[in-house]
């Protein structure tokens, strides 16, 4: 591109991800997106990284803006590329993640004009109407000043609480016109809404407080959400009520020293299930009580207690779970509010009713059979060898409810998992991205049907030389499943172990050009772990955790 020529839609593009200092843009090539690509490129400013499949492109751009706070952005070419990216869409979508995805299009005169025909341009796919459901919104432009717009109102809006994904589907012909100057303000009715709060709802709040002798704070992912771990800790350091955690929230309430009970839901920590459960009252902090969280019955979770819900989106209120005090509210102006009374302290008989189950039934005393490998016992030992580490990337399975139950998450560090949508191979590509966001060392734990469905991303951290350790928990089952399958299909184990079966994952990783790679076989051999923690300040590590088949993920709530 000659220096005189005007700047294309693309270069504004390009400009506009620099100035908004996107960590990383995420891609896998294609003819559709290449014009967009190629002046990210020629800026020079914003990490162009390639990934081997497209829906890692989103979930690294997922991982990136999850740890960074900064919005990253994916793109895919048209056709295959789009429809590649839409998986990591729902997971940014359901876990409030404003990542910005473009896809490429074909030219506009190629675009169908109806939807009665199937396609008419080669590689055509109405991407848009694919993604409504997933996004907050999306954009079709067909010439430079629409192209214009929608950048910036999809930046803006993917940014406004409550977060979510946004998708530009970009023509190529669209991306090559001249830039030309818009107006882009936003309406009225997208600027983000403040909500303010009566007094009456303080004084709700402050005497159901008052009056409780077991109050308990349920943090969910809303709190790292709205960048509100530090008035969550002041409060909680002011009143001594202490907290329990969903999958979400455990990173938040890593923060709170010595008040910290545990993970809730279907597969937490018995003891703070149980905390949970005996509390009078449960302050929600920006959690779904979905209901791997409460369980099947909400008669039985709501039983005896009060329940003061606070959340940004209205929808989620007035969900499945009702509670008595429902407040619509950014959880950070909420907890500093000058009205909520944050002198309350007793000695809360919840801490020594957790304490006591703890004692009694540590989490590693949950399995059923003797283990040569205790996974939890395994999981809480890496906490104390990744005491550097800026955070865990876990996948989804047993091993995702190992790490929650048993890793030590330090407060200065992360945990990051697929939240509402369970996203298998989720973790390889979103460490990729944080990795890249935060210039730092990254663990993921995944298990061995995981580590097959983004295996190739161990080729993008090879060639990165990434400071990722990874552990592979490896059962040689989709453990989860068949868990399942024991309980409901008399361990007929259809597609989990029948008909399923695993490489050998250091040779796999060495192909990939790692240099380090471990199995590790049985606790006895936690000495190697020093050695595993030198390595992985020189780049990526692979460990391959072999687990017996029969180590379940207990306790289980009933459902
Ligand atoms: C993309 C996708 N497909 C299927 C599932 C259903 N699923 C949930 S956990 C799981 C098993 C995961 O196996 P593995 O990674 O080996 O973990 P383990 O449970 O053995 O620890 C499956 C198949 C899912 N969550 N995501
Ligand atoms: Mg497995």
């Amino acid at each position: 591109m000659k220096s005189n020529s005007p700047k294309t839609v693309a270069e504004y593009y390009a400009d506009f991800i620099a100035l908004k200092e996107a960590p990383a843009v995420f891609q896998l090539s294609g003819g559709m997106i290449a014009f967009l690509a190629d002046a990210i490129y020629r800026k020079d400013v914003t990490p162009l990284i390639t990934n081997r499949h497209e829906q890692a492109s989103g979930f690294a751009a997922e991982g990136g803006t999850r740890v960074s706070g900064k919005t990253c952005v994916a793109l895919g070419t048209s056709g295959p590329g789009a429809s590649n990216l839409v998986t990591s869409i729902a997971s940014c979508y359901f876990d409030s993640v404003p990542v910005v995805f473009i896809t490429g299009q074909v030219n506009t005169n190629e675009i169908k004009s109806s939807a009665e025909q199937r396609q008419n341009g080669f590689q055509e796919l109405d991407v848009v109407t694919m993604v409504k459901g997933i996004t907050k919104a999306t954009y079709s432009p067909r010439n430079a000043v629409e192209a214009i717009q929608a950048l910036h109102e999809a930046w803006d809006i993917a940014n406004q609480a409550r977060f979510g994904p946004v998708l530009i589907d970009l023509p190529i012909d669209v991306q090559q016109l001249p830039f030309e100057e818009s107006k882009h303000v936003l309406s009225e009715t997208m600027l983000e809404k403040q909500f303010e709060l009566e007094d009456e709802v303080f004084s709700l709040v402050n005497s159901a407080i008052q009056n409780s002798r077991k109050p308990l704070i349920l943090v969910g992912g809303g709190v790292v959400l709205d960048q509100a771990t530090s008035e969550l800790k002041s409060f909680v350091d002011k009143t001594q009520i202490p907290v329990v955690a969903t999958l979400m929230g455990l990173d938040s309430a890593a923060k709170i020293n010595g008040l910290n009970i545990g993970f809730i839901g279907s597969y937490g920590n018995r003891w703070a299930n149980e905390a949970l459960k005996d509390s009078d009252l449960l302050i929600v902090l920006g959690c779904r009580l979905d209901p791997r969280q409460t369980g099947g019955s909400i008669e039985e979770f709501k039983k005896d207690k009060i329940i003061i819900r606070v959340d940004i989106d209205n929808f989620e209120l007035e969900g499945r779970v009702e509670a008595e005090i429902k407040i619509r509210s950014r959880i950070g102006p909420f907890l500093s509010d000058p009205r909520l009374n944050k002198e309350f302290r007793i000695a809360n008989p919840l801490i020594q009713l957790s304490q006591a189950i703890k004692n009694s039934k540590p989490q590693i005393d949950e399995q059923e059979i003797d283990l040569s490998l205790n996974p939890n016992e395994f999981l809480e030992c890496i906490s104390l060898i990744h005491k550097e580490a800026n955070g865990y990337i876990v996948d989804v399975g047993q091993h995702q409810m190992w790490a929650a139950q048993s890793i030590k998450v330090l407060p200065n560090q992360r945990f990051l998992t697929s939240g509402g949508l369970g996203a298998m191979g989720f973790s390889l590509p979103a460490a990729i991205g944080a990795s890249i966001a935060t210039n730092g060392e990254w663990v993921v734990v995944l298990g061995d049907g995981c580590a097959q469905l983004s295996a190739p991303e161990l080729q993008t951290i090879s060639e990165l030389g990434l400071p990722i350790s990874i552990y592979v928990m490896n059962n040689r089952q989709h453990g989860m499943v068949a868990q399942f399958q024991d309980e409901n299909m008399a361990s007929r184990y259809v597609g989990t172990r029948f008909g399923y079966s695993t490489p050998d994952f250091c040779v796999l990783a060495e192909t990939y050009g790692f240099k380090n790679t471990f199995t590790i076989n049985s606790i006895d051999q936690l000495g190697e772990l020093e050695f595993i923690k030198k390595s992985t300040r020189k780049g990526p590590v692979l460990v391959n955790v072999m687990i017996s088949s029969g180590a379940k993920a207990l306790p289980k709530m009933k459902s």
